[in-house]
């Protein structure tokens, strides 16, 4: 019984949308899933797995591994899947870029040479720490590979000149520490800002978030064991970062943060060797990467090769001339980036991640879920989320989540340490007779913080710090 037909790669690639049938690939197999799409147990996120491999999709969800699931998907082989070998391996050039690490195919790529990716929303949420290949990932540059038994991590500005620590040192010497934070690029939500205006910069949705853990010395504990104390304490007030990923000119990747934060008791900065229980992955920064609670993505810099401690900021491109607020009247012709400080504490910030704008639900439901986050930078915990269905007319008030759990279960955090997000859940009763909702969101933090209602008044020109409402129509049909 060997009759099935034999597909190419590219020709499961092409069936990748309801019109020309649904497909997939599973263990050398070839499955036409297109009947199956409306009846699957976890909805339409079976399309994001359309014309690739099963294997990554379900390695993320883990109720695919039981002997029901494969018997149906058994119904629907079409074919076997040809044998590709060697193919990439064969086209390694000068490229810089050929060495970078491969990729879950869920993530929406913004841009692919430096690797830029979010997750899609709705997958987002699912769970409370994100998969490390879901996580989000903003690289600069080309990854750098690292060998982990020549590594050397150099600390500047202490009294005894040049540190030079290897990763068993680091690993060996000092106490392990393990923090739970959320990352946020600082242009996180740019595409919203970019409606009202052009801004420069990658078209991110509503995902340049993800939350880990993240295990490691604190920088604090390594830094006074080689002797950093008043003496240095009188003078520097910046501890700089550089990473091991360089431009074409040599230069490397940089960035830094206040000196009261790396040494603050209550600051939690990490040098951090693991995510998520386990090594950093490559594009997280293998082998050591800083982890700075409550900060800007940019500051927490991966592949981490230097330690600065210092009377000045980085003078890197990245602290000095990008990664910075303005007003919405100041355009490239005006701006003066010595005129503001860099970007550190963020905002707080939400968004809805369950329900797409331009989406629709059915009329027959008396109810509507909505689902997302909520974070807010300086450890500031959030205490509530209000949901809308009219604009912000009318307001509810959503569930928190602050643990894989669900609930609230854990304990919260303590005063001004929350670095994790929350994820927020409410179900509403759908207005009699609307034939569109406005969902809304916005989010409070413990110092009473909350978001701005309309993007207009923080557009700025590079896009950055984008935490208005978060709102999204739904056609009711
Ligand atoms: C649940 C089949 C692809 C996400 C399930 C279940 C089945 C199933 C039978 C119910 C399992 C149980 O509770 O016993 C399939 C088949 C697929 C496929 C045959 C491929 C053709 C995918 C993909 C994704 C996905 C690609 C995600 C990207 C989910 C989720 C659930 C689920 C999230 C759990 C829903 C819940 O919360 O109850 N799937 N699946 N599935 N599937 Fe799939
Ligand atoms: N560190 C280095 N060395 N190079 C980089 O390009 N990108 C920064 C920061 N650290 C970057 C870096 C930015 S802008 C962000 S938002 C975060 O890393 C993203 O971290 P992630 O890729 O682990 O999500
Ligand atoms: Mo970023």
């Amino acid at each position: 019984t060997n009759s099935l037909p034999v597909y190419s790669q590219e020709e499961v690639t092409k069936h990748c949308a309801v019109e020309k049938g649904i497909w997939v690939t599973y263990k050398g197999s070839v499955y036409d899933v297109t009947d199956f799409v409306a009846i699957h147990p976890g909805g339409d996120k079976i399309l994001l797995a359309a014309g690739k491999a099963l294997e990554p999709f379900w390695a993320l969800y883990a109720v695919h591994e039981q002997e029901h699931v494969l018997e149906i998907l058994s119904k629907y082989k079409v074919g076997i899947l040809r044998a590709e070998v060697g193919k990439k391996e064969d086209i390694k050039s000068a490229d810089p870029y050929s060495t970078d690490p491969a990729r879950h195919p869920a993530l929406r790529v913004n841009s692919l040479k430096p690797f830029n990716a979010e997750s899609p929303p709705a997958i987002l949420t699912d769970s409370y720490i994100t998969p490390s290949a879901i996580f989000f990932k903003r690289n600069h540059l080309p990854v750098p590979r690292v060998d982990p038994k020549t590594y050397r991590l150099k600390i500047e500005g202490l009294p005894g000149g040049t540190v030079s620590l290897s990763l068993d040192d680091l690993k060996s010497h000092f106490p392990k520490h393990t923090v739970m934070a959320t990352l946020q690029c600082a242009g996180n939500r740019r595409s919203e800002m970019d409606k009202v205006k052009q801004v420069k910069g990658l078209n991110w949705g509503i995902a340049a978030i993800s939350n880990g853990t993240w295990s490691g010395a604190y920088l604090r504990d390594v830094l006074y064991h080689y002797g950093f104390g008043p003496e240095v304490a009188a003078k520097a007030r910046h501890v700089q970062f550089e990473g091991l990923d360089m431009d074409v000119t040599g230069t490397a990747y940089g960035a830094s943060i206040p000196l009261s934060k790396a040494m603050s008791e209550e600051g939690d900065v990490l040098l951090a060797y693991e995510m998520n229980g386990e090594d950093l992955p490559a594009d997280h920064g293998f082998p050591v990467r800083v982890i700075v609670p409550g900060v800007v993505g940019a500051r927490n810099v991966k592949w981490l090769g230097k330690i600065v401690i210092s009377e000045e900021e980085s003078q890197s491109h990245w602290q000095q001339n990008d990664y910075k607020g303005f007003s919405p009247g100041t355009d490239w012709d005006t701006v003066d980036f010595k005129s503001a400080p860099a970007i550190q504490e963020l905002p707080v910030q939400s968004a809805i991640t369950n329900l797409a704008d331009g989406s629709s639900i059915d009329r027959d439901m008396e109810e509507v879920t909505v689902k997302g986050y909520a974070w807010s930078g300086g450890g500031r915990e959030v205490m509530r989320v209000d949901v809308s269905l009219d604009g912000g007319k009318t307001w509810h008030v959503a569930k928190l989540q602050n643990s894989e759990e669900g609930e609230t279960s854990a304990p919260s955090p303590p005063f001004g340490r929350a670095w994790a997000w929350k994820l927020w859940e409410i179900t509403v009763p759908l207005p009699d007779g609307a034939e569109e909702l406005e969902v809304v969101c916005k989010a409070v933090d413990s110092s009473y913080n909350t978001q701005p209602d309309s993007v207009p008044p923080i557009w700025n020109l590079r896009g950055v710090l984008c935490n208005a409402w978060h709102r999204v129509r739904v056609k009711v049909i």
